[in-house]
């Protein structure tokens, strides 16, 4: 089965971080640069440093909730602590998509629901699955990544 998964770290040793936790990851097919991206943050919290992001293919035999348990446990190992929502984190792996499915429980939610919106994820994805059509929106991820603000988003 094939997935995309967004990679996000933004204390620590991000750079070192994200490509440690990307060859812990079995089936990588493609992999995106690395963008420094400015923090997206909810309403009135205290700003946060950016953000290195940066997405990958995988193609593996996992489920989408054993995925979803080998990356927490990825997630663990560098020290993740779940705090509030949206706060800073040493790394953060999440699943965008997964073939053409949709899957919806209450632990996971494929794709993911903020993807259409974010920069920082639809630009990284768009290096590496530009014609991927999002199974919801229906409209390719070059497409999405084309009609969004992304000037707080670098290419390193
Ligand atoms: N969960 C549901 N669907 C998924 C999925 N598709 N992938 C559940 C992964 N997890 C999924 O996630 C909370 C719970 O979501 C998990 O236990 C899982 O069962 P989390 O990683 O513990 O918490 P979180 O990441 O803080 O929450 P959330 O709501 O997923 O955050 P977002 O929306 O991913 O936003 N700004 C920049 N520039 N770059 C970033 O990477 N990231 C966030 C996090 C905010 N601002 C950012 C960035
Ligand atoms: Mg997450």
């Amino acid at each position: 089965m094939k997935y995309a998964i967004a990679l996000g770290s933004n204390l620590g040793d991000s750079r070192s971080i994200l490509e440690s936790a990307l060859s812990r990851l079995e089936g990588v097919i493609a992999r995106s640069s690395w963008y420094q991206t400015k923090a997206v943050t909810l309403p009135n919290s205290p700003s946060q440093p950016d953000y290195l992001n940066g997405c990958a293919i995988l193609e593996t035999d996992l489920e989408p909730l054993e995925l979803l348990a080998k990356l927490q446990h990825i997630e663990s190992e560098f020290g993740r602590i779940r705090q509030q929502k949206w706060d800073a984190r040493t790394l953060d792996l999440d699943i965008l998509l997964f073939e053409d499915g949709i899957f919806q429980t209450q632990m996971l939610n494929i794709p993911h629901p903020r993807m259409s919106d974010r920069a920082f994820v639809l630009v990284p994805l768009a290096e590496i699955a530009p014609d991927w059509q999002h199974p919801v929106l229906n409209r390719s991820i070059l497409e999405l990544a084309r009609s969004i603000d992304a000037s707080d988003v670098r290419k390193l």
